[in-house]
């Protein structure tokens, strides 16, 4: 099994930690080339003529090539199923599935404008203030959605799962950019300590902040 991601990609950190807590270790590892100036550019040449989108995380096992967190992360249960990373009942499944996607796509789009307009070097025109401060209003919307949906639940389906990690990345990252949960969301903040704490998502988080901490230090 070889596994390319980037050392920032949030998709990536989604499948690095699935992979963790199902305790596989890929043979090859590629961490692809990233910058602040240049992203991703030019893309890793492997990656270029695997994945028409040219984006990572790409896995390839055997003949088996695939690029898309969600299906890498899928692939793994169906090849890899111990420990589970989803639920089994075919409602808990599809609620799990709902908010992989609520983390992957809704989450990401205010974050992604956070990250665009707080990480990234800021355009000739300065920072777009009225997108950040929109970005950081829509994510507190997200983190009262969230803190509903954890009302009572200790993760955020029947057992830990993907949609668990799926959403820590994302609160995560926003978090580092300021856009920490109101401690007064309170089955948020509790479940966030839970799944932060878990051994795979610990490493993850740490070698995360580690480069971040080595590469971000001259953002403007
Ligand atoms: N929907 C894709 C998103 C993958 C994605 O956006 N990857 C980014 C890094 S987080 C990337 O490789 N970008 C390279 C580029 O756009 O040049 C997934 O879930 O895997």
């Amino acid at each position: 099994m070889k596994l390319y991601t980037g050392p920032l990609s949030l998709f990536s950190a989604k499948v690095r930690i699935a992979l963790a807590e199902k305790a596989i270790v890929p043979d090859e590892h590629v961490s692809v080339g990233w910058s602040l100036a240049d992203r991703y550019l030019p893309h890793h040449p492997d990656v270029v003529r695997l994945n028409p989108r040219r984006k990572v995380p790409v896995l390839v096992d055997g003949d088996v090539v695939i690029w898309e967190s969600t299906v890498i992360c899928e692939y793994l249960e169906e090849t890899r199923p111990e420990p589970p990373l989803l639920p089994r009942t075919p409602a808990e499944r599809a609620r799990c599935r709902t908010l992989e996607a609520f983390a992957d796509e809704v989450f990401f789009a205010p974050l992604w404008d956070l990250i665009e307009e707080s990480m990234y070097p800021a355009a000739e025109a300065g920072r777009d203030t009225k997108r950040l401060d929109a970005a950081r209003a829509r994510i507190d919307e997200l983190h009262a959605e969230l803190d509903g949906e954890l009302s009572g639940r200790e993760y955020l389906c029947d057992v830990y799962s993907v949609a668990d990690i799926a959403n820590l990345i994302m609160l995560t990252a926003a978090a580092r950019m300021g856009a920490a949960p109101d401690p007064g969301r309170q089955h948020l903040t509790a479940w966030l300590g839970r799944v932060a704490a878990r051994p795979a998502v610990a490493r993850e988080l740490d070698a995360m902040q580690r480069f971040a901490a080595s590469r971000l230090s001259d953002v403007a």
